[in-house]
């Protein structure tokens, strides 16, 4: 069967499970398929799951809109980072981050640990997008980085890894992405934000960008990623840290 009718194939069968028989047969389905997402059976469940799938089988392949140099906002708005940065935070910062490391384990071939000046000899895309709260506010503005896929072919990922898992200096911020989004052109180790540095509080010296999802899974202070095929071993196995399920958020949130 070829790729696209075997795709309208699911998104049918969902579409329809969902409307006749309620969200449960969709799950079945979308679980047959490999497209459950952790959280699912905690607090959304069925309906978050419909989603999830719904979403990769429809736009695995789509980009975030991107703007023009006209459209930056004047004033984007930095969230405030709780708890506050660490001594260790800041010694560095004094050190101009010289000592940051970003370490990328887990399920890869060749584990390394890059500094920043490595990261910023890697290859760069430049892009205008729009970050949006889930508490409601968005801005728009011009970031730069490595795209994670030239990270992860650096590395070299095992064949059966599912998820990346990103942590920030931060010890309870932390979330993770699948393998669509990980190895998505547009999500970037970003370093540096409207032609200059990433500021600290928009989360320098290294934030990873994942445009196709809300502001929350866009994890500022990035000092570690882990590749895996499964995320209960971390926290409390949801995917995802403070800023995201443990709060009640949806591990999911495509926009
Ligand atoms: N390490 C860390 N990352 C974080 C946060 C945080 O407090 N600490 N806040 C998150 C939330 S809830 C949002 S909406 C965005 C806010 O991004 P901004 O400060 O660029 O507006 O960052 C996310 N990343
Ligand atoms: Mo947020």
């Amino acid at each position: 069967m070829s790729k696209i009718s075997r795709r309208r194939l699911i998104i049918t069968g969902l579409t329809a499970a969902a409307g006749a028989s309620g969200l449960g047969v969709a799950a079945k389905l979308a679980e047959r398929y490999g497209l459950i997402p952790p959280d699912a059976g905690v607090l959304y469940g069925a309906g978050e799951t419909l989603t999830y799938a719904a979403q990769r089988i429809l736009t695995r392949h789509s980009l975030a809109r991107e703007f023009s140099p006209r459209d930056i906002s004047k004033a984007p708005f930095a969230n405030e980072v709780i708890p506050s940065l660490s001594e260790e935070f800041h010694r560095m910062q004094r050190g101009g981050f010289a000592d940051w490391r970003l370490t990328v384990d887990g399920m890869v071939g060749r584990p390394a640990s890059f500094s920043l000046r490595e990261l910023k000899s890697f290859p760069s895309r430049t892009q205008i997008t729009l970050i949006a709260c889930e508490e409601g506010w968005s801005y728009i503005a011009e970031w730069s980085g490595v795209p994670l896929s030239h990270i992860l072919d650096l590395v070299g990922t095992l064949p059966h890894v599912r998820y990346v898992v990103y942590r920030s200096i931060q010890p309870d911020w932390w979330d993770s992405i699948d393998m669509a989004d990980a190895l998505h052109p547009q999500t970037l180790v970003t370093l540096s934000m409207n032609g200059g540095e990433l500021p600290v509080p928009f989360g320098g010296p290294v934030r990873l960008r994942v445009p196709r999802q809300l502001g929350y899974k866009n994890i500022k202070y990035i000092t570690r990623l882990t590749l895996t095929d499964n995320l209960r071993q971390f926290g409390k196995g949801l995917g995802s840290g403070v800023g995201g399920t443990e709060s009640g958020y949806a591990w999911y949130a495509g926009i």
